[in-house]
């Protein structure tokens, strides 16, 4: 049987971030070729059969990305991203976290389906600088590459742009039998991808950047490096691609339109395998592919591009013959008969007029309260309000869902296993399927990390039907603003936040 390969990006073309009037074309800068950077792995300070513990530093850091001055980074157990963290399906995860940074963060795990809020780690989580939190939580979730980032809103989009954002790789057993390259660092690698505008000296300014449609730089960084190649020395090669920009959509192709095959999406392995020439990704979405090298020779390149601009230089070198066949059934996804009214939600504008169900996020207001173990079709609708509107990637904490239909149509073919994300098209309504199994108070909202900052962004309170009315000692706006304004040691008036331009355009007053 031959396979059918995709070679379409899928989304409106018409809708794609190139047509934003403020988009900025990708640049490589001229300087030579530099090993991609593979996070280390973060060490658990103790292993048993049963739990795993940690300890991880939100921290500041240098790092050497262009030749001269090392660029002022962030990072989790880092000078920039972070370390990779494993965790294994059945475990209790013990995690001691401690922020060494000069200012509030949180620790937010995005994709991993535990308690919200404070485990979770949104706004609601607060670590101020010189303190820690410990928490502790169950992993009850097949095999993804899910990631931690920095949620402490509305600063979450600088401080995911000065670096806060690591990669968690979920085990499992069922993934484990799956004939898939997993040596680490050898043939499965992550690759994080991400976008920086470089100024004087070598650094970053956010606030000169800023845009509140999403901010945006020239240069592509993979992994926090510009300009990468990667030796590659086996003829598979699994690349677990997390689009960690604040805002850019990636087109991904490879030179000589090679080949890939998808096999995971955001929370889990496919249902089976899917073929691709051609992959857009939009922000904080998820993509496990397989690149099969095994029609070059050493010497040879193959080059990552997005659009027409190189990301990364696969280097060949020798490797011995391999043969493996994916099978083409991977997992079951189990499925749920819904057992709840459709619910409606609707994200509309841009720049400082994004919304969801016509209101801006509040910290302390639940907008939508639904029981656990209870299945609930949910219509997310991209209205398309404004200057031919742009695509939003739909994120919700605490669950992976699927997708059902968009606009009444199959799902894309590589939206058929579990997802935290759904990129909406301008006047698309996506159906998908949602379940929690764990309560607590969680947000939903756009993944352009700016549009979340800027209010695109709501509140769900997911409730043990024993216990529906359990109230939440939830943070507001006002506590976590004169933290900010303490920690930089200036005026409320004059605070200015990264996600929401001033303090006083948030329409706040003190
Ligand atoms: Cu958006």
């Amino acid at each position: 049987m031959t396979e059918k390969v995709y070679t379409d990006y899928f989304y409106n073309e018409s809708a794609y971030n190139t047509h934003d009037g403020g988009y900025i074309p990708l640049e490589v800068p001229d300087i030579p070729q530099q090993p991609l950077r593979i996070p280390e792995l973060l060490k658990p300070d103790q292993e048993t059969d049963t739990d795993m513990y940690y300890t991880l530093t939100a921290q500041e850091g240098e790092t050497q990305l262009l030749p001269g001055a090392k660029t002022k980074t962030w990072g989790f157990s880092a000078p920039l991203l972070g370390k990779a963290i494993v965790m294994k399906n059945g475990k209790t995860i013990h995690m001691h976290l401690q922020n060494h940074l000069p200012e509030m963060t949180t620790f937010h795990w995005h994709g991993l389906n535990i308690p919200g809020p404070i485990e979770d780690g949104g706004c609601h989580a607060p670590v101020y600088p010189d303190g820690h939190r410990d928490i502790q939580f169950k992993i009850h979730q097949p095999a993804a590459t899910v990631w931690l980032h920095a949620h402490p809103c509305p600063e979450t989009a600088y401080q995911v742009w000065r670096g806060l954002a690591a990669p968690v790789i979920v085990q499992d057993d069922v993934e484990a039998k799956l004939p898939f390259p997993r040596n680490y660092g050898v043939d499965d690698i992550p690759l994080i991808l991400q976008d920086r505008h470089f100024h004087e000296n070598n650094q970053w300014d956010y606030r000169a950047d800023y845009d509140p449609d999403g901010v945006q730089g020239p240069t592509p960084m993979i992994n926090g490096t510009i300009n990468p190649y990667f030796d590659v020395t086996t003829q598979r090669l699994r690349l677990r691609i997390l689009d960690g920009a604040n805002r850019r959509e990636w087109r991904l192709h490879f030179s000589d339109d090679l080949e890939f095959t998808q096999i995971g999406s955001d929370d889990g392995i496919l249902p089976e395998p899917v073929h691709f020439t051609h992959l857009m990704t939009t922000c904080a979405e998820r993509h496990e592919i397989i690149v099969d090298f095994s029609n070059y020779k050493p010497g040879d390149e193959v080059i990552l591009y997005s659009d027409d601009t190189p990301l990364v230089h696969f280097r060949i070198h020798e490797f011995a013959p391999d043969h493996t066949q994916l099978p083409e059934h991977l997992v079951d996804i189990p499925d749920y008969e819904p057992d709840l009214p459709l619910h409606k939600v609707v994200m509309s504008g841009m720049d400082e007029y994004v919304m969801i169900d016509g209101k801006k996020f509040s910290m302390q207001r639940i907008d939508y309260k639904m029981p656990i173990n209870k299945t609930q079709l949910w219509d997310i609708t991209n209205t398309n309000d404004m200057d031919g509107g742009m695509i939003h990637p739909f994120h919700m904490h605490g669950l992976a869902f699927t997708i059902v239909s968009r606009n009444g149509h199959a799902p894309y073919p590589n939206e058929r296993g579990l997802k935290d994300v759904i990129a909406v098209n301008p006047d698309e309504h996506v159906v998908i399927k949602v379940r929690f199994t764990v309560p607590g108070v969680f947000m939903y909202h756009c993944h352009i990390i700016e549009h979340e900052d800027g209010g695109m962004m709501a509140q769900i309170q997911v409730y043990d039907p024993k216990d529906p009315d359990k109230q939440y000692d939830l943070m507001d706006h006002e506590t976590l603003m004169k933290a900010f304004a303490e920690e930089r040691g200036v005026d409320m008036k004059d605070l200015w936040l990264g996600g929401m331009g001033s303090y006083e355009k948030m329409g706040m007053t003190m």
